[in-house]
């Protein structure tokens, strides 16, 4: 009778405890199961004397082995939660993480705070005008006359109307001076237009003219202000050289060379053998673009230079053709760092 109660009561607690499927719910059961051991155990009471010792030790016995069953089924709980959660977080520490890519700056951009920073470093102001320009500004301000080849539908982005696409940020420095009274120092950096397209040119480039007006400028103060831009673009040793030429808008104008920065003036293949490159146009301003923009040219004098920034930086990288300037290659644009 005792016998099969113990057995009743192991089989019920080993139900209840495989039955519970967490902590939570194995302390219940194991609560339960001692309440109803302690209510077996207090059964003692009601037998013969001789009897209970031997009923003692069965209730203790039975007493130890649920205690030992409740405590595996709680480490087989405890494992298996682990387990889960160890599933849920997995994480594969082997897998390569995310590679972040150093961008760099475009390198007409470079050459753009370069020729910023040296010129801002000689007092320059930047002023950028707009890139949709009338007849007036872009060309007769500048003293184009109104037969000259660069006005041609050929050479000109004409948009309808009066506008036109730039061909010069100089058309920019046309209101600089109209608004502004000596002494004037500015720099234009910018995009132009004009319609050739070969290894050298784009319809688009990028363009950077400065300007300074004021009491007494000569072509001195050009030649000495290009020294100190050569020898901080180039090479400290870089020497300047002006041949006569011709623009409408600067009166004498002049082709800026600068000895070759790769042989030093020896003669190389950059320099074609000459020991010279070609690097910008320039002059002495105008008196008519000057009157044009209401500067009286008997006080004051100016000089003025235009640079094409895609050439200037093809020169000092090496690059041979201006399209890849454009083409958006990541190979070619990572290879320029400052
Ligand atoms: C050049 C060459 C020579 C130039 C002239 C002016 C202005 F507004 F004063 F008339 N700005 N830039 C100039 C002169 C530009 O580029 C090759």
């Amino acid at each position: 009778m005792q016998n099969e109660q113990t057995e009743e009561l192991r089989r019920y607690a080993e139900e209840a405890a495989a039955k519970a499927a967490s902590g939570k719910e194995l302390y219940a059961a194991k609560t339960d199961v001692q309440a109803k051991l302690k209510a077996f155990m207090s059964g003692m009471r009601d037998l013969p004397k001789e009897e209970r010792p031997a009923f003692g030790k069965t209730v203790n016995e039975l007493k130890e082995k649920i205690e030992a069953l409740f405590a595996a089924r709680e480490e087989e709980l405890r494992q298996k939660e682990l387990e889960a959660r160890y599933a849920a977080e997995q994480v594969d520490v082997t897998m390569p993480g995310r590679k972040r890519v150093q961008g760099s700056l475009h390198p007409v951009t470079l050459v753009k705070n370069q020729l910023i920073d040296i010129f801002a470093g000689m007092g320059f102001e930047i002023f950028e005008g707009p890139e949709t320009e009338t007849e007036y500004y872009n060309f007769t301000a500048l003293n184009t006359p109104a037969d000259h080849p660069s006005r041609d539908m050929q050479d000109t982005f004409y948009l309808g109307g009066d506008l036109l696409l730039r061909t010069q940020t100089s058309a920019g420095q046309i209101r600089v001076m109209q608004n502004k009274k000596p002494p004037i120092k500015v720099l234009s950096p910018g995009r132009v237009f004009r319609p050739d397209d070969d290894a050298t040119h784009s319809p688009m480039f990028h363009q950077m003219e400065g300007l300074v007006v004021d009491k007494g400028i000569t072509l001195c103060d050009l030649k000495g202000m290009l020294a100190e831009f050569a020898a901080k673009m180039f090479t400290s040793d870089t020497k300047v050289r002006l041949r006569p030429s011709y623009f409408p808008f600067t009166e004498p104008s002049v082709e800026v060379d600068l000895s070759c920065f790769v042989c030093g003036g020896k003669g190389c293949r950059l320099c074609k053998g000459t020991g010279w490159i070609e690097v910008l146009g320039s002059g002495m301003v105008n008196r008519r673009v000057l009157e044009n923009c209401g500067v009286d040219p008997d006080e004051y004098t100016g000089f003025a230079f235009g640079m094409g920034l895609e050439r200037i930086a093809m020169l000092k990288y090496g690059v041979n053709n201006i399209k890849n300037f454009y083409d958006n290659d990541v190979r070619f644009l990572t290879q320029f760092k400052d």
